[in-house]
């Protein structure tokens, strides 16, 4: 019998097509379930994506996504994590298909597709996460607190590396999704389409009269005209400082331009501090492509 000169397969090497095929998966699990919420697993799979990525620190270059190090606790019980498993456990199936993958490339790419999905724009994306252990966690503290002003806003987001410029145009990504009050205490969407992805944040923010709703939870705002809708403390700040205001009235005017400077921003924060090998970023097809 001859002698085989084939080497031992080495450790799997995926392209830019297995990375697809993972969006692909993600993007048939958003609307699996017509009972949660409003009916699509997205805006808490963008949620999940950011607040692995917003731990970072850029004095210290500890924290951001690098790590998935919230699948543990304490990180997992941090307040501003409440209702995160839920995005975590939906993420199982696909990890579960796709071994190969990182937990923390996982959740970033799972971001981008949700995003991509609910008619967002192109977000490129790059491999190279890798997951790291319990020793990683952050310390609580580092995720923006709701019930605060501008000036909060501005010492978690520079301690990030992001500017004023940067903070509003993230900020959008309130068009989607609700606050829960067994997770957060907050109760309702901003927007009338929660899981499409819009500068409606930006247009609601500027052209409803907005009051304090009159109830026992914590302070937010409601909009006088359907009382449906809510602001947070944090997102009404962006209209009371004028320099925020000024990239509001822009982006509430050119839903353009908010979706070019969203995809830089939102790429760039699931990038921070990940010792990336690889220069060349991915643009996923979506769905509807
Ligand atoms: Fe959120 N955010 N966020 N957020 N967030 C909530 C929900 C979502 C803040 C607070 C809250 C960003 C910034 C900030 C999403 C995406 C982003 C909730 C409600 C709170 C309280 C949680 C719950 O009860 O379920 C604060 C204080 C921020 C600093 C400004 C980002 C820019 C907007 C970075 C961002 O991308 C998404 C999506 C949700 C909806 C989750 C859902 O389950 O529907």
């Amino acid at each position: 019998g001859g002698k085989s000169s084939t080497k031992p397969p080495g450790p799997f090497q995926p392209t830019k097509e297995d990375y697809q095929k993972v969006y692909n998966d993600v993007a048939e699990l958003l609307d699996s379930n017509d009972e949660y919420d409003d009916g699509s697993y997205g805006p808490v799979l963008v949620r999940l994506g950011w607040h692995a990525s917003g731990t970072y620190d850029k004095e210290t270059k500890t924290g951001g996504s690098n790590g998935a190090t919230m699948r543990f606790a304490p990180e997992s019980d941090h307040g501003a994590n409440a209702g995160l498993r839920t995005a975590r456990d939906v993420l199982e199936k696909v990890k579960d298909k796709h071994p190969w993958i990182s937990y923390s490339d996982l959740w970033t790419l799972a971001a981008v597709a949700a995003i991509q999905e609910m008619g967002g724009p192109k977000i490129p994306w790059r491999p190279g996460r890798n997951d790291r252990d319990v020793a990683a966690c952050t310390p609580d503290g580092r995720l923006p607190d709701a019930t605060k002003e501008q000036k909060h806003l501005r010492d978690i987001f520079y301690r990030m590396g992001f500017n004023d410029q940067e903070i509003v145009a993230l900020s959008g990504a309130h068009a989607l999704g609700r606050c829960h009050t067994d997770r957060s205490g907050f109760e309702g969407p901003w927007t009338f389409s929660p899981t499409v992805f819009t500068n409606d944040f930006y247009k609601l923010l500027i052209e409803e009269k907005w009051s304090w709703k009159k109830w026992n939870g914590p302070k937010q705002f409601e909009d006088v005209s359907s009382k449906s809708l809510m602001m947070l403390p944090t997102d009404m700040a962006l209209i009371k400082d004028k320099v925020f205001r000024k990239h509001v009235e822009a982006y509430a005017k050119d839903n353009e331009l908010f979706f070019r400077d969203f995809a830089d921003v939102f790429a760039k924060l699931l990038e921070l501090g990940v010792p990336f090998k690889q220069e060349e970023k991915f643009v996923f097809k979506a769905t509807t492509d």
